[in-house]
């Protein structure tokens, strides 16, 4: 079979790639040469992309009450419970709840059923976590939600300031392609980010400002712009609000950053002197009850200096999901429509109404995605739709939203898979198809669309998600405006009423392509938008923008702090985010053995002063609790995040760790424009767990644990499995022999009662299945070693003398472990990242791991110097 053009359905970079279906029915991935956005490479997660396209775990069939059901009955009782809900209870008593990974169709399908067809604006995306703030921000500057940076920019910057983004590991394309220029044309690169992250090796400059103070750095930086002769006067001619905006700045605008002055002085010269300076802005600074303002804070200094819609310079929001983008287009978010028009504009309603031909459109906002699940709580939501998204993890408070939902009268759950913590709590699950199997677009970071095309077949009866959202539209009596056979229909329509927003002057305008045939369709190369006759090109560099006056605007930001308190009960603040090769909630990368190599466990990092102050040791397992749940997570001590703060991982779940769920945690506190919840700055309390006993497990066939803690992870063997309880079974043969659901198998097994020491293992034959190892203390044996699920005797739990332990795996594409690296570079005097890479392979493919290979050349010269 040829070769497809489609792309990744994980980041927002959108790389392009090539799918080749292999004899086995599996994928060949690999980077298209020919897209904008990668030119041929892909990182980690996209080269795993061909292990997380199997059918293990994926839901074939509809399912209702628990009970496999045909389509139709799924389909015709979804419909009668909305028409019925919506009749007894009005409109604003359902919800939908949808994602920025859903293709731009599949969005606008789900947009026009509820705001058109339903009659309410109660639907909000996952997007409302992730880009809110930027959306409120960007609207109150430009009076639209435009992103005016283009990756070119990047390439063609002076200065790349990453502020809030650990780029190296969330946007590794675009990383690359920045250190790229920095090789190509000295491009400085500054890092704004309380934590030291991968993005800061190759940093020029990193400044590790409190949590939440970005707006104190940047009204610093626009005094120092104003003061360092900077502002463009010309530009400034076009702007409201510049006076207002500096006064802000000055007095009172500057609080707290935790910045040494020198630092901040140095940041502000470089940022004041270069020209093209691109400032880059991700969740570090969205996701924070003060979002917007520090999006407006940022955009302010472009703006003063008219840096912005130029080659090589100007804010530059990086979406995070593939089709974050996307999702604004069709106006995904409870407060906006469809192509950028506004819920508030009358004549933008009518306009809608009249070309969906709808009954109705509301002229309020709906609800938000926190207050969407509130009334889920409270029962005002009857009826919810949750689609491409998994809310009871990644929601704060996700205790109380999984209560929630459970409670909800009826729940619908459009998934590829049924083994998620909200799937499990639906009354209808309805089969989607992958990102594999199914047609349509998505917009990345640079607003340029791309085509996903199909290459395998849906396993089972699954089907795309704009199909489930159409044929529930069609049995509730709305079939006419929901009688498409394909997505190129959709995009069609779409793009037809973006000319009509055109018309009203909007940026998104994709007009030119709304006669476009399904060949062409089929065919659509990326495009960047927008594509219309009366538009094209740059947004804002004339000074031009989207407000009825046409001017664009500073708005004048104060600091403040993040919004709960710290205190006794709760010393300690809790930053969250992202690991390199997990994608959220894991259900694809989780499949993975090679993406799963790199970080196994849930973690919490803590800096070696807290660890000392509560009492926690290395590797030991720490509980966290905060005023809305609680958590048990393994500590790593480490300086790279500041005292009284803590970092971890989003990524786990109660199918893979149940303690690990990092938001039960967070506060569901919001910014108040953006209704973005402050994911970043919860407050919580860490202490030891007090675990009696640790273990360590390995298994070739799927194991159910039942302990206090446990962490699995897929490896190419089968499973690896971190355990921990408060106290020590009676027997660790019937525990081990439970676990495995081995009441037969061959055992060998050595155990020291006395020291709480028990090591066992399982054979079929030859052949090792399972093993288990105990001790009071964390289990320290040869992990990586022990996946395999080796022939040789495991019970000392290391290799034999020959086979050194290769450590956690590093680079995940030829499997190559930190020890092995950290050898190689005392042994044979590495000097350079290339160096490793000539000597081991690592970090030759896709790259994702050149800056941690960096940081361990940088701490093997420390160790050197210090002996
Ligand atoms: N590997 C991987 N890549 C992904 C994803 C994934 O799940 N895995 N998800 C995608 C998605 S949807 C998104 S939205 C993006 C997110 O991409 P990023 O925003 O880059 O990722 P995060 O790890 O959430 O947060 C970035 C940084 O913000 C810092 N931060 C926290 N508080 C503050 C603050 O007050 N000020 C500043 N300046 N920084 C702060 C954190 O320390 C963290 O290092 O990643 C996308 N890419
Ligand atoms: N504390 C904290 N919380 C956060 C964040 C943070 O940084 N800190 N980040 C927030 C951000 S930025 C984001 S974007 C969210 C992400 O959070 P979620 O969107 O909740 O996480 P995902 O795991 O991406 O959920 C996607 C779901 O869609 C399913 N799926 C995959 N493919 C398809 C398909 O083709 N069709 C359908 N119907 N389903 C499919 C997957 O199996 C999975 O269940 O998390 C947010 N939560
Ligand atoms: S950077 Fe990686 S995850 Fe993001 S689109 Fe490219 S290959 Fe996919
Ligand atoms: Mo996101």
């Amino acid at each position: 079979m040829s070769t497809v053009r489609s792309t990744c359905p994980y980041c927002g970079v959108g790389c392009g790639v090539l799918l080749a279906r292999d004899s086995a029915g599996g994928l060949t991935v690999t980077g298209d040469p020919d897209h904008p956005a990668n030119r041929g490479r892909l990182c980690s997660k996209g080269s795993a992309l061909g292990q997380t396209v199997g059918r293990e775990g994926r839901l074939l069939v509809p399912r209702m009450g628990g009970r496999d059901t045909d389509w139709d009955s799924a389909l015709d009782h979804v419909a009668d419970r909305f028409a019925r809900t919506v009749e007894r209870h009005g409109p604003d008593s359902v919800a939908f709840y949808a994602s920025g990974q859903m293709l731009t169709e599949d969005y606008y399908v789900a947009n026009k059923f509820m705001k058109g067809f339903v009659g309410t604006a109660n639907i909000d995306t996952n997007s409302r976590l992730c880009m809110a703030s930027t959306v409120a921000g960007h609207k109150r500057a430009f009076g639209t939600d435009t992103v005016p940076g283009t990756y070119d920019d990047l390439d063609q910057a002076d200065l790349v300031v990453l502020v809030g983004s650990n780029l190296a590991w969330c946007h590794p394309i675009l990383h690359q392609r920045v250190l790229a220029a920095k090789a190509a044309r000295g491009t400085k690169i500054v890092v704004i980010d309380p934590r030291r992250t991968a993005t800061c090796d190759g940093a020029d400059l990193h400044l590790p400002l409190a949590l939440g103070s970005d707006v104190a750095l940047f009204n610093r930086l626009l005094v120092a712009i104003h003061q360092g002769d900077a502002l463009d006067r010309g530009y400034i001619a076009h702007v409201d609000g510049f006076d207002a905006a500096l006064l802000a700045a000055r007095s009172g605008g500057t609080g707290p950053t935790g910045l040494a002055p020198e630092l901040i002085t140095e940041f502000c010269r470089l940022w004041v002197r270069t020209e093209r300076v691109v400032t880059v802005f991700s969740q570090g600074v969205n996701q924070s009850s003060a979002g917007t303002d520090k999006v407006n804070a940022i955009l302010n200094c472009h703006i003063a200096t008219g840096r912005i819609g130029k080659p090589g310079m100007g804010p530059f929001s990086v979406t995070g999901q593939p089709n974050a983008m996307g999702g604004r287009e069709v106006g995904g978010l409870a407060n906006t429509l469809a192509c950028h028009l506004d819920l508030e504009n009358a004549a933008h309603r009518s306009a809608l109404r009249e070309f969906w031909d709808a009954p109705r459109i509301p002229d309020a906002p709906g609800l938000k995605a926190v207050d969407m699940f509130r009334a889920v709580a409270k029962g005002r939501i009857k009826a919810l739709w949750i689609m491409h998204t998994n809310p009871a993890v990644t929601l704060p408070e996700a205790d109380a939203v999984r209560d929630a939902i459970a409670a909800c009268d009826f729940t619908v759950v459009s998934d590829i898979t049924a083994a998620t913590d909200t799937a499990r709590l639906a009354d209808v699950l309805l089969p989607a198809s992958a990102w594999a199997e199914k047609d349509g677009t998505v917009t990345n970071s640079d607003r340029t669309i791309s085509r996903q095309r199909a290459v395998l077949a849906a396993p089972g009866d699954a089907r795309p998600d704009w199909w489930h959202i159409a044929q529930v539209a069609r049995r509730m009596g709305f079939g006419r405006a929901f009688d498409y056979d394909t997505p190129a229909e959709i995009f069609r329509e779409h793009a037809a009423l973006s000319g009509i927003a055109g018309s009203f002057g909007r940026d998104f305008d994709i007009s030119a392509l709304s006669d476009l045939s399904d060949t062409a369709y089929a065919a659509l190369p990326p495009t960047r938008w927008p594509v219309a006759a009366r538009r094209g090109g740059r947004f804002f560099a004339d000074g031009l923008s989207f407000h009825e006056n046409g001017r664009m605007r500073m708005v004048p930001v104060t600091w403040h702090a993040p919004v709960a308190d710290t205190g006794r009960r709760f010393p300690l603040r809790l930053n969250t985010g992202r690991v390199r090769d997990h994608w959220h909630t894991m259900t694809r990368t989780g499949t993975s053995p090679r993406l799963s190599a790199h970080m196994a466990e849930p973690f919490v990092e803590i800096h070696p002063k807290d660890a000392t102050a509560f009492g926690i040791a290395p590797d030991t397992l720490v509980e966290l609790t905060s005023p809305s749940g609680r958590s048990v997570l393994r500590a790593t001590i480490t300086d790279a995040g500041q005292p009284g703060t803590l970092f971890a991982p989003i990524h786990w779940t109660a199918e893979t760790a149940p303690t690990g769920r990092i938001d039960a945690l967070v506060a569901a506190m919001t910014d108040p424009v953006s209704g973005q919840p402050e994911s970043k700055a919860s407050v919580c309390a860490a202490r030891p767990f007090g675990a009696a006993w640790y273990g360590f497990a390995v298994s070739s066939r799927p194991v159910t644990p039942v302990a206090d803690y446990w962490a699995l992870a897929r490896t190419d063997a089968g499973w690896r499995l971190e355990l921990a309880g408060r106290e020590i079974p009676e027997d660790w043969e019937s525990t081990a022999r439970a676990l495995f659901d081995l009441p037969r198998a061959e055992i060998q097994m050595l155990s020291d009662p006395g020291r709480g020491v028990a090591r066992l293992a399982f054979r079929d034959g030859a052949r090792l299945v399972a093993a288990l190892f105990v001790s009071p203390q964390p289990v320290a044996v040869m992990r990586d070693y022990l996946s395999e699920l080796p022939q040789e005797d495991v019970l000392t739990g290391r290799a034999p003398a020959d086979r050194p332990d290769p450590g956690p795996i590093l680079c995940s594409c030829f499997g190559v472990g930190v020890n092995t690296i950290l050898s190689a570079i005392e042994s044979d005097g590495l000097m350079s990242v290339d160096a490793v890479g000539a000597a081991l392979s690592a970090g030759t493919n896709c790259g994702s791991c050149r800056s941690e290979i960096a940081a361990l050349l940088v701490g093997a010269r420390v160790a050197e110097a210090a002996e």
